[in-house]
């Protein structure tokens, strides 16, 4: 290895360089220093020009130095480091960018989170506000169809009520032809007078007997209530029974329909229930008399006696 440092450098190397055009061919003798060597550097003994030393002809050694940026490699080499350096730039600014894009992408996507975020909050308020409302519906809807049912039946009930009134209103009527006939036209052996019809029978039977006749015909043994009726019986000239008894409480007397008596138009001493006579027997039963004045005409008599009878129905 020493043998190698120490032996006899080649100094000659040929090279080519352009002077004036001509291709001239130069012997270089490149020095190497034996202390570069040691320390595992290298120099190299530059060229020299042509312009710069003379042309002393094939041959000639010279130690020239050569400038760097009339190297090619030189130049490359310049080149390649301003390539780096832009590539570089390049890099930098490229992480600039999207340093500052991340930036902002990370703070559009927090607002866009935050948007997100409240949206979703919305949309649950809007979700709870459409079942409170979807809810109020149903109720509503429920109440409309109980209303709806209940209008139905009125409704109904209201054309039943309609009818029955329609009806109604034609039996009144009928009823009320039938009674502007009836007052027009008295029925067969009966007579008019003031409010009431009478019938006198032409027969005579006794009291419960007469009473069960008139009620046959659609009336009741006649009811006195007042001086006129007395009157018009009285003028009749027929001893006839009237619809008066206290056959239920002896004293106590009452018309046919329940009413008790007010006004009695007796003849002294009547009522007497037979006057303690045992032919008489029981009187429970009242008659018109025709030999007494017309308002003091009144006699209790035996409910099994014959007599004619009065009925009345009043129109
Ligand atoms: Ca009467
Ligand atoms: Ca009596
Ligand atoms: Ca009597």
């Amino acid at each position: 290895m020493s043998e190698a440092i120490y032996a006899e450098p080649d100094m000659t190397k040929k090279v080519k360089f352009i002077n004036r055009g001509e291709m001239k061919e130069r012997i270089v003798d490149i020095y190497v220093s034996a202390d570069t060597l040691r320390d595992g550097e290298t120099s190299t003994k530059r060229e020299e020009t042509a312009d710069t030393a003379p042309n002393n002809g094939p041959g000639d050694q010279h130690s020239v130095h050569i400038q760097w940026w009339r190297r090619p490699s030189g130049v490359a080499a310049v080149c390649l480091g301003l390539l780096c350096v832009l590539l570089l730039a390049g890099i930098i600014g490229q992480a600039v960018y999207y340093s500052n894009i991340s930036k902002n992408s990370s703070a559009e996507i927090d607002q866009l989170q935050t948007s997100y975020n409240t949206i979703t909050k919305e949309r649950g308020q809007l979700q709870t506000s459409y079942n409170n409302l979807t809810k109020e519906r149903d109720q509503l809807q429920n109440s409309y169809n109980t209303i709806t049912k209940e209008r139905d039946q009125l409704q109904t009930s209201y054309n039943n009520m309609t009818k029955e009134r329609d009806q109604l209103q034609t039996e009144r009527d009928v009823l009320s032809g039938r009674l502007t006939n009836l007052k027009k036209t008295c029925p067969e052996a009966w007579q008019k007078f003031e409010s009431s019809w009478y019938f006198l029978s032409t027969e005579t039977k006794t009291w419960k007997e007469s009473r069960q006749d008139c009620l046959e015909r659609g009336a009741d043994l006649v009811i006195i209530d007042g001086r006129n009726e007395q009157t018009f019986l009285f003028n009749l000239k027929k001893r006839v029974w009237i619809g008066l008894t206290d056959s239920d409480s002896e004293g106590t007397w009452k018309w046919v329909d329940g009413t008790p008596l007010t006004t009695g138009y007796w003849y002294d001493p009547q009522p007497d229930n037979g006057g303690g006579k045992p032919e008489n027997g029981e009187e429970d039963c009242v008659e018109i008399r025709t030999d007494q004045s017309p308002l003091k005409a009144w006699n209790d008599l035996s409910c099994a006696e014959n007599l004619h009878w009065i009925c009345e129905k009043v129109v």
